[in-house]
Order: structure tokens, then sequence, then C-alpha cells
């Protein structure tokens, strides 16, 4: 067998990332593993399952382990050293680390705690989603709103971790995209997904079909191609959707496919948030050769104008992204 390649080993080896980016993959590596457990044990204790009373700053019911991982994360973001400030989708403001190490720190990191919330009571695969950032307010100083609201193509780096049928920690950052995977023997982030490469056309879509009519009526036309003869394998495409983005998104990642959240009445601008999801996955999908728009507008380029700014979204395999857009228009 070969050898296992740890994800603290990879990033200082092969990746020739910074000391600061390692630091916060550290962080990512702890969190997700304090997370990861607490997913594996839902239902046998009594901190993990169910909405915990309150809503978020979106108005919806936040679920304890959505309030378990943002804690992780912003403790273990805190104490790194080479974070000055974060956003989570989870609160309603920004947070800028107060200590002297924090304040002299370069990154930012925009997260989205725990992805597929409402699948938690299910045993459906959730996630976290990340983003780093650079700053561009001066160090030594507080992280600011501007340092939160850059545009997504300012990204150094950005991942996700699936709490899935195994725990995958997904990292992309300049030279590519490369998938981990935590052997439970060991407790450690492995290699198994080298340089993965999004497929430019896959067999699979991705929507909520029973917004159809709360959309764009154009989409109805999208879909009916995905669902004829007429499409790239000259047979009906499969429809999969399971309501956890970073899920869908991976299983695009891997065999290709689109993802599609469009603007609906309920949510006229889209559901999504662009910063903690929109973002980090347009950047992964980029660096593997997928794509990810509005729609109408390359993802990565927007000027965010708040925090929590939703977007419509269109996100996988180049082709199949291209494709939805020419019929939208
Ligand atoms: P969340 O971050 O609160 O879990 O919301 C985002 C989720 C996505 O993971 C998922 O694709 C979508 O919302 C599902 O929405 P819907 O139930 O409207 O289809
Ligand atoms: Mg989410």
């Amino acid at each position: 067998m070969s050898k296992l390649v740890f994800l603290s080993d990879f990033v200082l080896q092969e990746q020739d990332v910074s000391p600061d980016i390692a630091k916060v993959l550290a962080a990512v590596e702890i969190a997700s593993k304090i997370v990861s457990h607490d997913i594996r044990q839902a239902g046998l204790v009594d901190h993990i399952l169910g909405a915990q009373g309150l809503d978020n700053i979106q108005g919806e019911a936040q679920q304890k382990l959505d309030l378990v991982a943002d804690d992780a994360f912003i403790d273990a973001f805190q104490n790194c050293g080479a974070v000055c400030g974060i956003a989570s989708e989870e609160n309603e403001d920004f947070v800028a680390f107060t200590s002297d190490e924090a304040k002299n720190a370069d990154l930012i990191v925009l997260f989205d705690p725990l992805d597929g919330s409402s699948n938690i009571d299910v045993n459906v695969s959730i996630g976290t989603i990340f983003s780093i950032y650079r700053r561009v307010s001066a160090k030594g100083t507080p992280a600011t709103l501007e340092d939160m609201l850059q545009p997504g193509t300012e990204q150094v780096a950005a991942g996700y971790v699936l709490y899935g049928s195994s725990t995958m920690l997904i990292y992309a950052a300049a030279k590519g995209v490369n998938g981990f995977t935590l052997d439970p023997q060991s407790n450690q982030f492995c290699l198994s997904h080298p340089n993965l490469l999004m497929p430019s056309v896959g067999r699979m879509y991705a929507m909520n079909e029973g917004n159809i009519n709360a959309c764009d009526p154009k989409l109805k036309s999208y879909l009916a191609y995905c669902q004829s003869d007429e499409n790239d394998f000259n047979a009906p495409y499969s429809g999969r959707y399971i309501g956890s983005l970073v899920a869908d998104f991976h299983r695009n990642l891997i065999k290709g496919g689109i993802y599609i959240y469009p603007a609906v009445h309920a949510h006229p601008a889209g559901r999504l948030r662009l910063l903690y999801e929109c973002n980090p996955l347009a950047f992964i999908a980029e660096k593997s050769g997928g794509l990810a728009t509005t729609g109408q507008e390359r993802i990565l380029e927007l000027k965010p104008t708040s925090l929590h700014q939703r977007v419509p979204y269109f996100v996988g395999s180049k082709n199949m992204v291209e494709k939805a857009m020419s019929l939208l228009q």
C-alpha cells in the first residue's frame, strides 16, 4: 500500500502554501474533526439534534448543530494566529478579533459553519464551506467590513468539509483542487483525490423543482433540455437534489453535473449567500475547470454589497452552465 499523505504535510510540501494559510487549514482540521465527531453521535447525545429555538439573521431556524459548528470554527480561527477577522452565515455581524496577534494577522475567513442544516436531523450529508482572503485594511488595526466585502476573485484559497458517508476536506488554491478523506483510524485527513478536475459535462442536474413555477419561466426550457433526448448524451439526465448545496456540489465535482438555485418568489434575489456559499464554491469550480454564474454574470466578479447578500446560482460543469445561460437570454 502506498504511503498516506497527510493534509498537514501536503500543504507544506506540495502546495507551496504560505505559513499563515497552513495555520488556517490546521484550524479547519481541528474544528471539522470536532463537528464530524459530534455529527457521528447525533441522536445519542442531547446537544446535537433539533432546533435550538432561535432564528438566525436571515430568519431561518437555527439548529443546535449550527451553533456547535459556528463556535468550533470561530474558536479555531481565533486561536490559529493567522486570522484577523471572520464573518459567518450564522452571525449578524462580522467579528474582528481583538488580540494583538490577531490584529497583526493578515487573513480573513468567511464561512458557512453547517450548510444543509435542514438535513441534520435526517442523517443526510451536510458540510462546512470556507473562503480565505487577505485583508485590505492595515495590519495592526481591527479587521473592517471592507475586508469582508471583497469580490470572489480576491480569494486566496477556499474549500469545504463534507460530512457524508466519510468526512472529506476539499481544498482549492492557485495550483488546483485536492481532496482529503478523514481516516477514522488515525483521525488524519489523507490525500485521496489529488488534482480534481470537474468533467465539462455530466448526466445529472440538481434543482429544487418544487420551485419551477416560482422562477423565471425560461428555466423550464433548460430543464426540458435536461429531460430530453436532445442533450449531449441523447438521453434524459438524472435529477439529483440532496438539498445540501455542498453535497450536491461535491457529486457534480466528481461526476459532472449542474446545480441551480435561481431567484424564486420566496427569495427574489436567490436563496444562497454570496460570501459564505457561492464565492467559495465558485472558486473551487473554476479551479477544477467548472463555472459559476448568476445565470448572467460570473459569480467571482460580483462586488459584494452586504455580508448576507444572496444571489441566484448556477454552478457546475462548464458546458452545462453555459448551456443553461444560453437558454436564459
Ligand atoms: P443553509 O445554509 O441554511 O443550510 O441553506 C442553504 C441550503 C443549501 O444547502 C441547499 O441547497 C438549499 O439551501 C436548499 O434549499 P431548499 O430547501 O429551498 O431547496
Ligand atoms: Mg448554507
